[in-house]
């Protein structure tokens, strides 16, 4: 609990097995009520590492992508009656120490959301990031700002903070099940008038951490472009898109998945 606010953190986890003990073991846990782990059928031993590590694991009877396994996450989050919810990539990319502060941007601050920026610091080549992805990400941005009339240092990175009113409230289930799931929610969340902070985050790349190609970087790039022109249309009354429909499909706490298990910690659990 933190200021009277139950925390949940969420790792979207694919492959994960080399670097979640390592991203599990900096997560202030005076802090964080509740860690879920949502395993997207990887094909190493992410789930069996995190039931050792005493997480709540859920796992994708098959692959769903990158947002259909958010889409899991979130659910879970809501149904544990999370207050905030922290999105994390296990892949030991990001400081899970810079927790505490971006929740109390959203607890105790003006944020509805809170992203940790590998813009905002100007680190994100020293700390590795490839040239194409470091020029992408500027080229993407500076387009997006524009068209969503914005001003945010970055949308695509992977690590997050949500208040429980967007989680609620956002029409999450219209988004796509790959990638540019991320760049469609935070379209929503600007487009629904919620407030966004930002905080630098020095990112580390290393192979673990970074296995997304050239090929499925190009997709998301188009799929970028596409959310935030449509984004652009929708806003001025041009065109109309489910994605921004507030009468659009919600996350259902309520509901049983029926391609997840929910497995329990390990019995030899740390
Ligand atoms: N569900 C799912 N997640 C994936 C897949 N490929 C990568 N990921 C996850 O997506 C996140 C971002 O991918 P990553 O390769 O780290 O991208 P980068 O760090 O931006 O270069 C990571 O947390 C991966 O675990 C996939 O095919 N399915
Ligand atoms: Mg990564």
């Amino acid at each position: 609990m933190f200021h009277g606010n139950k925390i949940v953190v969420v790792m979207p986890a694919y492959n994960a097995a080399k670097t979640i003990e390592q991203t599990t073991a900096e997560i202030p846990l005076d802090l964080v009520d509740e860690i879920v782990v949502t395993d997207d059928a990887s094909r190493d031993e992410t789930v069996d590492i995190a039931r050792k590590l005493g997480l709540r694991t859920l796992v994708h009877k098959q692959n769903r992508g990158y947002g259909g396994n958010q889409k899991t996450c979130y659910t879970e989050a809501l149904r544990l009656g999370a207050d905030v919810t922290v999105m994390l990539h296990p892949d030991y990319q990001y400081s899970p120490r810079l927790i505490p502060a971006m929740i109390t941007m959203i607890t105790d601050g003006p944020f509805d959301a809170v992203l940790g920026s590998r813009i905002l610091g100007g680190s994100a080549r020293q700390g590795g990031m490839p040239l194409y992805k470091y020029v992408a990400n500027r080229g993407l941005t500076a387009a997006q700002n524009a068209l969503c009339d914005a001003k945010l240092s970055e949308y695509h990175t992977g690590y997050r903070a949500f208040s429980r009113r967007i989680l609620e409230t956002l029409p999450l289930l219209e988004n796509s099940d790959d990638f540019v799931f991320d760049n469609q929610m935070l379209a929503q969340i600007l487009f629904s008038g919620f407030s966004i902070g930002e905080i630098s985050c020095p990112a580390a790349y290393f192979e673990e951490a970074s296995s997304i190609n050239f090929r499925r970087s190009v997709r998301y790039g188009l799929g970028v472009l596409q959310t935030a022109t449509q984004f652009f249309l929708q806003k001025r009354g041009l065109a109309s898109y489910p994605i921004f429909d507030a009468e659009g499909r919600r996350l259902d706490p309520g509901s049983e998945p029926e391609h997840v298990s929910v497995l329990p910690a390990a019995a030899d659990a740390t």
